[in-house]
């Protein structure tokens, strides 16, 4: 039997066993034998098959998939076209290596990054297979182009696990904590978060931080500032209006490279393409990852031709940067996201699901924010009425929505954020019964 003759996924959440069930348990008893530790899982129940809004476990328990494995599945975990595009590259050949002999899949994702993107400007792209690979790769683009070494990041900024990139995220655990040393010229600015700063303006906000980039590092040292334009992993923090322009319009003053970490909002996510078109943010150079290919490993820099092809020849690459595989599958899925209108559909879940927690806000003083765009969405939980975070029943809430089959992710600086991140494949009715699931917990939470 080939996959595509078997039933679709029945979209429907259903326990037929607890959570985790007898064979999850097993797979987790060889997981601790066999995977290095430092490896963690979010939930221990291991996954057979997973399409629309639910992941089937291999006890036959249906979840709710409310995290598209961070962010990664945006057209779904089994999407026809995706499917159907890798099974057709597989048949014709898996790797040849791009820098070897080349082939016209990488070719079609360049001009399609370089199509979609935002601005209208000459572009080239590279393709990597991380997020962290092409963070990384930008800032090499940014200081071939520059002929300078420092960057700049942002508080409760994450971008990846490689040494620069280790260096570029602001969180100790469990990210950094005995891992270093880190790699130098990385300085740290003051970012937007209004829930947090006062409510600061954008423009304030941004002049706070530039103030401090001037005195500390000096924009003639400067290579690239490298922002999210919602952070992801540090508490779905979107910034204040106008921050994120003022940033770009410094960086175009000074000759510094803009580089915008959209490996988290990219591809629809955020009810935009690309969390920069909300404010018309033009980046110099953008890194993607995550939502380009369907769940295969992706990632690309994609920006100002002038900028992209400052390194010498073979300066870039990778074995398997931009693999045929991976470039199918985004082929397909950026097809999938234009075909059946993904970026509408991430705004009607957006607007589902703000409601919803909206309404819990209002009755709940523990829910001290609800923010994020699109299928990016979170809650920030706090002692009740007050800004003190509550990571307790962060965790309580998670576990609790876990054991009830609903799949839903923790992030941020103090652990207090529960975010949401479903597939644009999941229907109105998996939503609403997963944040059923989350206002039970909630109200049975002390
Ligand atoms: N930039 C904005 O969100 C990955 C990390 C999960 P990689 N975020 C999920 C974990 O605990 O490792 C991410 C991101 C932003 C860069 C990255 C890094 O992407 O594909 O994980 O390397």
């Amino acid at each position: 039997m080939t996959l595509t003759d078997l039933p679709p996924v029945t979209q429907r959440r259903l326990l037929v066993s607890d959570l985790p069930g007898p064979r999850s348990r097993a797979l987790m008893e060889r997981k601790v034998g066999a995977v290095a530790a430092g490896v963690g899982t979010t939930l221990p129940v291991f996954a057979a098959r997973a399409g629309g809004g639910i992941v089937v476990d291999v006890d036959g328990n249906h979840l709710v998939d409310l995290g598209s494995g961070i962010a990664v599945t945006t057209v779904g975990a089994s999407a026809p076209r995706v499917v159907e595009a890798v099974r057709e590259q597989v048949t014709a050949f898996t790797h040849t290596c791009f820098m070897v002999t080349p082939y016209d899949g990488y070719v079609a994702v360049a001009e399609a990054l370089n199509r979609l993107t935002p601005g209208d400007h000459e572009k080239r792209t590279a393709l990597f297979n991380s997020g962290a690979e092409a963070v990384e790769n930008a800032v090499k683009i940014a200081r071939a182009h520059t002929g300078r070494d420092a960057v700049v990041v942002f508080d409760h900024a994450y971008h990846g696990r490689t040494n620069l990139t280790m260096a570029m995220t602001a969180k100790n655990m469990p990210y950094k904590h005995g891992f270093g040393p880190f790699a130098p010229e990385v300085y740290r600015a003051p970012v937007s978060y209004p829930f947090r700063d006062g409510g600061l303006d954008g423009a304030t906000a941004a002049a706070r931080a530039l103030g401090q980039i001037d005195k500390q590092v000096g924009a003639a040292n400067l290579a690239a500032v490298v922002i999210e334009p919602i952070q992801g992993e540090g508490g779905f923090i979107e910034p204040a209006p106008g921050f994120l322009p003022a940033l770009a319009a410094w960086c175009r003053e000074h000759g510094v490279v803009f580089v915008a970490d959209e490996v988290q909002t990219g591809f629809a996510r955020t009810g935009d393409l690309f969390a920069c078109d909300r404010e018309g943010v033009v980046p110099d150079l953008i890194a993607t990852a995550k939502g380009i290919a369907g769940g295969l490993p992706l990632s690309a820099v994609t920006g100002r031709a002038e900028i992209m092809d400052a390194p010498h020849v073979g300066g870039l690459g990778g074995t398997y940067g931009g693999n045929p595989l991976a470039c199918a599958a985004a082929l397909a899925a950026i097809e999938t996201i234009e075909a059946e209108g993904l970026v509408g559909r991430a705004r009607e879940i957006g607007t589902l699901m703000l409601e919803r927690l909206r309404s819990l806000q209002a009755r709940d003083p523990r829910v001290g924010d609800v923010r994020g765009r699109g299928a990016m969405v979170a809650v920030e939980l706090v002692e009740a009425g007050s800004d003190v975070p509550d990571p307790h029943l962060t965790k309580s809430l998670a576990t609790a929505a876990h054991q009830q089959g609903v799949i839903v992710l923790t992030c941020g600086t103090y652990g207090n954020v529960l975010r949401f991140l479903p597939p644009l494949s999941i229907s109105d009715e998996l939503l609403h019964d997963g944040l059923d699931v989350l206002e039970t917990a909630l109200g049975s939470a002390s």
